[in-house]
């Protein structure tokens, strides 16, 4: 596997480009154009930029996280047709420059959800909370208004053109059901992976997070079964998985089973722990598999297993040592690196008994 770290860029993210390259392992930067809206097409100025200022700091450019999918798309409105455009003719963009696999997701409305940012933890350390009454008891505007008081800067999924619209974008999914979105998926992919085979670039879908419907909006990538009907809606290995394995642990979902079925077309693994509560709630714990309701230690084996030579990343971490006051929620510094520490010793500990 190949490790590598989430970097928002110069200028949007306080940890550096030298604070990663301490960290053991890293050897890609997993970066984005986060300026740029959903849909808009990425400028190959822009592209270029990005991928001078990585390379030079002697990390590759290989995967993307994400280039969103708009919302017309995912609503499967006429206008959807200029946005797809958009979105091949990124792609092809990004291949030029050597990008090997794209994220994205596929979630109406919201990236991930949680109703608390910073939730205290009993050793000092603070962590993303899901409490699931207050999901069922509050206007999804007001939550996100309240969240976005504190926080300044920009969650992925959280732009601030997505968040103005958001009384318009409700209004256009009532009535929507699973199926309208199944279909709207099958056409976004049945477009852009013939491109993706012609400039060999994968495509990797993110879970949906959590792994289950909220504010009444439907939700496809949660489960084994639906991951199996995803595969087979274009059935080509460009056509694969960012297998994230906090979000699918926000149910109860056997991951290591999941990697079992699917291995040959996960291009891109997010790991981290989360720890589930009978009552629903969750919380990010630390990477460690007995922190949390996730196997982290069979999720590594079972890939180490399939040979997995995919890319790798840990996914959110608490903050820690006080660094909830400059980091950006899930993506400080030094839970990440204490995730990585933890997925390569378990990495490096079943190669060597493989070995011997
Ligand atoms: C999240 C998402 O779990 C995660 O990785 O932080 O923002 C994720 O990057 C997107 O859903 C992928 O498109
Ligand atoms: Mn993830």
């Amino acid at each position: 596997m190949k490790m590598t770290f989430r970097w928002y860029g110069e200028g949007n993210d306080k940890v550096t480009l030298g604070n990663i390259k301490q960290i053991p392992g890293v050897e890609g930067i997993v970066w984005s154009l986060h300026d740029m809206a959903a849909g808009e097409l990425w400028s190959e100025e822009r592209i270029a930029k990005e991928k001078a200022i990585i390379e030079a700091a002697g990390f590759h450019i290989d995967v993307v996280e994400s280039v969103n999918v708009h919302e017309d798309i995912k609503l499967g409105l006429p206008s959807r047709e200029k946005y797809i455009e958009n979105y091949k003719e990124t792609l092809r963009r990004l291949a030029k420059v050597g990008v090997k696999v794209v994220c994205y997701n596929f979630m109406p409305v919201f990236d991930w959800t949680r109703t608390e940012l910073y939730k205290e933890m009993e050793d000092g350390s603070n962590a993303l909370f899901f409490e699931k009454s207050k999901i069922e008891n509050i206007d999804p505007i007001e939550l996100i208004e309240k969240l976005s008081t504190n926080v300044d800067v920009t969650m992925p999924g959280w732009e601030p053109e997505r968040l103005s619209r958001l009384k318009e974008t409700f209004k256009l999914y009532e009535n929507f059901t699973a199926e309208d979105l199944w279909k709207n998926l099958e056409y976004f992919l049945e477009q852009v992976i013939p491109v993706c085979e012609e400039v060999g670039i994968k495509m990797g879908i993110h879970p949906d997070d959590p792994a289950f419907p909220i504010f009444g909006l439907p939700r496809l990538i949660i489960n084994k079964e639906n991951i199996g009907r995803f595969l087979n809606l274009v059935d080509s290995p460009y056509n694969g998985l960012s297998l994230c394995t906090g979000s699918l642990g926000s149910a109860n979902n056997d991951i290591p089973d999941i990697i079992d079925a699917y291995h040959d077309r996960i291009h891109f693994m997010h790991i981290r722990n989360v720890k589930r509560y009978d009552n629903g709630d969750f919380i990010e714990a630390s990477h460690r598999a007995c922190d949390g309701s996730v196997d982290t230690v069979k999720v590594v084996q079972t890939l180490h297993k399939h040979g997995y030579e995919g890319y790798v990343r840990p996914d959110h971490g608490r903050h820690i040592w006080g660094e909830e006051k400059w980091a950006r929620p899930g993506y400080g510094l030094y839970d990440r690196a204490l995730g990585i520490m933890y997925i390569l010793g378990v990495w490096d500990s079943v190669e060597k008994n493989a070995k011997s």
